[in-house]
Parts: structure tokens; C-alpha cells; sequence
């Protein structure tokens, strides 16, 4: 989608801080981050929300990159936390899915 922030990143059109992309799939650096790491896993394909994910192919590597984007960022083992936002009352600002990676810091419970 030509007005997608995101889509903008996958078309090369805006540069984010890049920590691993495949053929299905971008991960970078959160601009605003909420953790030491936070980095956001988005699909290339446009998905709005995760209403729209209709692909578990998709959904399971979407899955998967994080827990190996994780490892290669030092916390798979001492732990993090992934989080969707869905939706207005979710907390979603863009409309592209994206998972969001965070950790390097002890995470509380419930989320805000
Ligand atoms: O999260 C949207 C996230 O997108 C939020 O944590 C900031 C991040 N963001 C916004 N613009 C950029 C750019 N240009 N680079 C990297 N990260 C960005 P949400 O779940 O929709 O509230």
C-alpha cells in the first residue's frame, strides 16, 4: 500500500535500522524504543491487523523469526516478551502487523 509506513520500509523507500529480512519477512529497530531491545517483525506482504492474517504459513514463520531473532540478539535465554497490538483498543498506531520484540530489562505484568 502506497501510504503504509511499513510497506515504505519493505520498498526500500525508507531506511529503518535492519536486523534481519527473508523473502517473507522484515525485522528492524523500533524508532521509539520501550526496552534495551525492542525490534518490530512485520510481514512484506500488507496485513492491516492480525484480524487479516489469514496465512499460518506466514503466522508461524512470523512466529518463529522472532524466537531466532531473539537468540541472535543475546535474549532467548534470560527472556522477552512479544506483543500484537490489535486495533484502537490495542494500542495499534500502524496499520502494517508487526510483532513487536522486547528485552534486556525485566518485564512487569499486566501490560498497561
Ligand atoms: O507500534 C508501532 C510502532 O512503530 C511504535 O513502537 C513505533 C514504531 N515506529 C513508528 N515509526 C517508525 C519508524 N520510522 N522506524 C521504526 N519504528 C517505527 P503499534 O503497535 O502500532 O503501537
Amino acid at each position: 500500500m502506497s501510504d503504509c509506513l511499513f510497506c515504505k520500509m519493505v520498498a526500500k523507500e525508507i531506511q529503518p535500522d535492519i536486523v534481519y529480512e527473508d523473502e517473507q519477512i522484515l525485522a528492524f529497530r523500533d524508532i521509539h524504543p520501550k526496552a534495551p531491545t525492542h525490534i518490530l517483525v512485520i510481514p512484506k506482504q500488507h496485513v492491516a491487523t492480525l484480524n487479516d492474517l489469514h496465512d499460518k504459513q506466514l503466522a508461524g514463520h512470523l512466529l518463529q523469526s522472532v524466537a531466532q531473532i531473539a537468540d541472535a540478539e543475546g535474549i532467548a535465554e534470560t527472556g522477552y516478551r512479544t506483543v500484537i497490538n490489535c486495533n484502537s483498543a490495542g494500542g495499534q498506531e500502524v496499520y502494517h502487523l508487526h510483532l513487536h520484540l522486547l528485552g534486556g530489562r525485566q518485564m512487569s505484568w499486566p501490560a498497561g
